[in-house]
This record gives structure tokens, C-alpha cells and sequence, in this order.
């Protein structure tokens, strides 16, 4: 049984949406072992809670810097020795020890078509730049901000009459489909990191990841 943690700051969907396909078996084998957040009052941990699931809050203001809040969730996460960590609207920039730590088994899905709209507010951005498409992207994290391998990315269409919540609908509703898909060709080992590539069985995946066209 594979254990998976998964790290949070708001309300969590995609990380139901793994609960949800560790329970179907979309995701083999595997379990979530904990859910970690830096917010108290993120929606995701009643989530884990009601699932069952170990929950962790570690408060900013306990810790003088990054890199000592970093090291000490490291420690909450090697507790429960994980083969794969996910962030999943996790809003807080990770140290590089932390990130070299886990470097190859930790992936993020972020709300753009990768390398478009790294950092916040994407959809909006979007919108305000006229584009006509938008997605999201799952990578590997690295040290560089939104700079990882992207593995995979699934897009959808902008309609003129959209708002920033319609958007964020449309594009959560793939995250919720493409983040499980991608967890589990990692954990069947079709997926691994070299040289900040990602590998998919055994091929380098080109810059926009598998299918990306
Ligand atoms: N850390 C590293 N080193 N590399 C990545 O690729 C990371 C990361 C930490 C988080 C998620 C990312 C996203 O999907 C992520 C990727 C937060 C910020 C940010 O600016 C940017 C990107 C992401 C997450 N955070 C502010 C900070 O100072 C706080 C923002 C807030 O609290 O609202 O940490 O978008
Ligand atoms: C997701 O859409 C994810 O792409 C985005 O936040 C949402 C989290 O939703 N991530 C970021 O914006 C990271 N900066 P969720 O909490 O319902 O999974």
C-alpha cells in the first residue's frame, strides 16, 4: 500500500478528488496517510477528517522563518514515510531544502497552461489578457516557482461572459480529473523525474507534458 501526503491551504476539492479515487481504485493501492495544512480553517482538513484521514495544522506563527516552519513539516510529513507528496492548493513557497527533500515525489497542479501564469490569480489574468484558452497543468515541483517538468495538462475554452468563478469551475473540474490520473502512473512507477524532465515510461515528456495536443 502506497502512502501519499497531501498538502492544503483552502477548501480542498482536489484533494477529495484524490480521497475519492484512492477509495475507486483510480489511484491503486495507495492511501493518503495524512493531510497537512498551514491554515487552520481550510475546508480540507474537515474533508480529511470526515474521510478518516490524519490531520496536521501547522500555524506560520510558531516558526521564526521558512526554511525552520519547512523543516518542521518535513518532519510531520516523514512521519508517515510518504512514496508521494501532493499540493493541492497549497499557497505557501517552499524552501529549496524542503523541495530537494522531496525533489521527483511531489507534484503540484497549477490553475495555467504552464509555462503561462506562473504565481497567483491566473484565471483572472486570463481573462484579462483575452485569451480564449486556459487550463491547468500538473508538474513536479522544483525549486523554481512553477517551474517544474510538466506532466500533464488538460485544457478548457474562456467564453467572453465568463467571470474568474466560472473559470475556476471549468478548470477544477479537469484538475479533479487529470491530478488522480497522474498520481497513479506515479505510483505504478510509469512516472519519475531525471535531469528536471519528466520521464513517462521511459520517454521524455516534451515541454507541455503527455498529450499535449
Ligand atoms: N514551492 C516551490 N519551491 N516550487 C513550486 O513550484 C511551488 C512551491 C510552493 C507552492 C504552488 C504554486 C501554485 O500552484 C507551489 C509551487 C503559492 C504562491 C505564492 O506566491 C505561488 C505559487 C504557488 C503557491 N505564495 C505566497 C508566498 O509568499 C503567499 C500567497 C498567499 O498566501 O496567498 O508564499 O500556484
Ligand atoms: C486549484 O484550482 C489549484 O489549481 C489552485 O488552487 C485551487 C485549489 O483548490 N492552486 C493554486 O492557486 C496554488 N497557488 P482546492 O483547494 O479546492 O483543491
Amino acid at each position: 500500500m502506497k502512502n501519499i501526503v497531501v498538502l492544503i491551504s483552502g477548501s480542498g476539492s482536489n484533494l477529495q478528488a484524490m480521497i475519492d479515487a484512492c477509495q475507486d481504485g483510480t489511484v491503486a493501492n495507495a492511501r493518503i496517510a495524512a493531510v497537512v495544512s498551514n491554515k487552520a480553517d481550510a475546508y480540507g482538513l474537515e474533508r480529511a477528517r470526515q474521510a478518516g484521514i490524519d490531520t496536521v495544522h501547522l500555524a506560520a506563527a510558531g516558526y521564526s522563518d521558512r526554511d525552520t516552519y519547512d523543516r518542521a513539516m518535513a518532519e510531520c510529513i516523514d512521519a508517515y514515510q510518504p512514496d508521494l507528496v501532493i499540493l493541492a492548493g497549497f499557497m505557501r513557497i517552499l524552501s529549496g531544502e524542503f523541495v530537494r527533500h522531496y525533489q521527483g515525489r511531489m507534484l503540484n497542479v497549477h490553475p495555467s497552461l504552464l509555462p503561462k501564469y506562473t504565481g497567483l490569480h491566473t484565471h483572472q489574468r486570463a481573462i484579462d489578457a483575452g485569451d480564449k484558452e486556459h487550463g491547468t497543468s500538473v508538474h513536479f515541483v522544483t525549486e523554481e516557482l512553477d517551474g517544474g517538468p510538466v506532466i500533464l495538462q488538460a485544457k478548457v475554452p474562456i467564453f467572453d461572459s465568463d467571470t474568474v468563478e466560472d473559470v475556476t469551475a471549468r478548470v477544477q473540474q479537469q484538475e479533479h480529473r487529470i491530478y488522480p490520473l497522474v498520481a497513479n502512473w506515479f505510483l505504478q512507477g510509469r512516472l519519475n523525474m531525471a535531469d528536471e524532465n519528466a520521464i513517462f515510461d521511459g520517454k521524455e515528456l516534451p515541454p507541455h507534458g503527455y498529450a499535449a495536443e
